[in-house]
């Protein structure tokens, strides 16, 4: 099958390409991606290179699937072009997701609603998705009333230029552009994506909407704290969970462990517990400190770490990509020859 990755050259079109590969996903060509200044470039994939191209010349290629990884307007601008030659199109950016029209898929909870006619299908934001993993299955069993979430991310969610100016402030070198407002190396910023008029930041307020358009559930209440970290390996967060039912822990450790994409560390005796040192490069969410928030009662509080470029971004995209191969739901000149 013909897949093109548009934005091949960023952070999480790179991880794309290695999700790509080590998941053995049925590519038959690979038509890398990218804006005017890195048309030529060569990516490399499966030990072999590739050129990347521009978007006309991917649309004329009529890849089955292109996932796009390259910020929300040029999403805007080209998703629909590419949706229009019959290309259906897996994007990570903030541009589709709140759209009615458009699905907005975490695999594990509600690939099963993805159709033919679905063009444009949107990549929820990371910090999102790996808390929803881990709480759907809870949700079914208990039913959520309230979530307040606090994230520690990572800067790889900013991308590289971000990763760039925490190892220049490490290291004391000079003439690298910031893309934070305030040091990020020994710091920590309350601050993801812009502010708003509520005062929540839209990263905060993704966390919000997304949720409650992933769960289906537009009763689940949500606060959220997003903070980014010096960190690169992933994102972790503090999750305090009200139920309208009554739980039993073991019976939630349970729930936890045998949950699609979720692997249960909790042995606090041992020292066991997530941490984006462990999950990164891994495609799973890592859940542990599951114990009774005991101020109030039905109130459970978790500890969820995972990898934002990987759960977070390029594996879920990939795996959307998978179902729709699997199920039979994109347009392939090879399948129809
Ligand atoms: C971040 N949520 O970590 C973003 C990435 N999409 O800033």
């Amino acid at each position: 099958m013909k897949i093109a990755v548009v934005g091949a050259t960023g952070l999480v079109g790179s991880e794309i390409l290695k999700v790509l590969a080590e998941r053995n996903f049925p590519v038959s060509e690979l038509i890398p991606v990218a804006s005017e200044r890195s048309v030529g470039k060569q990516v490399e994939f499966k030990g072999k290179s590739y050129t990347v191209v521009g978007f006309e010349d991917a649309i004329a290629a009529k890849p089955a699937i292109a996932i796009f990884s390259a910020g929300g307007s040029t999403s805007l601008a080209l998703a629909p072009k590419f949706a229009e030659a019959g290309i259906t199109v897996v994007d990570n950016s903030s541009a589709w997701r709140m759209d009615p029209s458009k699905k907005l898929v975490v695999p594990e909870i509600n690939a099963n609603t993805l159709t033919p006619e679905d063009k444009i299908i949107a990549n929820p934001n990371c910090s999102t998705i790996q808390m929803v993993v881990a709480l759907k299955p809870l949700h079914d069993r208990y039913k959520i009333k309230r979530i307040v979430v606090s994230t520690y991310q990572s800067v790889t969610g900013t991308g590289k230029a971000a990763v760039d100016q925490l190892f220049a402030e490490r290291t004391g070198k000079q003439g690298v552009d910031k893309v934070y407002p305030h040091p990020i190396d020994l710091n920590v910023l309350p601050h993801i994506d812009s502010f708003l008029d509520n005062g929540y930041t839209k990263e905060e307020m993704k966390m919000v909407n997304e949720t409650r358009k992933i769960m289906g559930d537009d009763t689940i209440r949500v606060t959220a704290t997003t903070v980014r970290i010096p960190t690169i390996g992933g994102h972790s967060e503090a999750v305090n969970v009200e139920f309208e039912n009554e739980f039993d822990l073991s019976e939630v450790v349970d729930i936890l462990t045998n949950a699609e994409g979720v692997i249960v560390q909790d042995d606090p005796a041992n020292k066991i517990y997530p941490m984006p040192l462990t999950a990164h490069g891994k495609d799973e969410v890592f859940v542990g400190r599951i114990r009774r928030d005991e101020s109030q009662p039905k109130t459970l509080n978790m500890w969820i770490v995972a990898d934002n470029l990987r759960k977070g971004a390029a594996t879920n995209a990939v795996q959307i990509a998978e179902y729709l191969v699997k199920h039979n739901l994109v347009e392939s000149e090879e399948m129809v020859a």
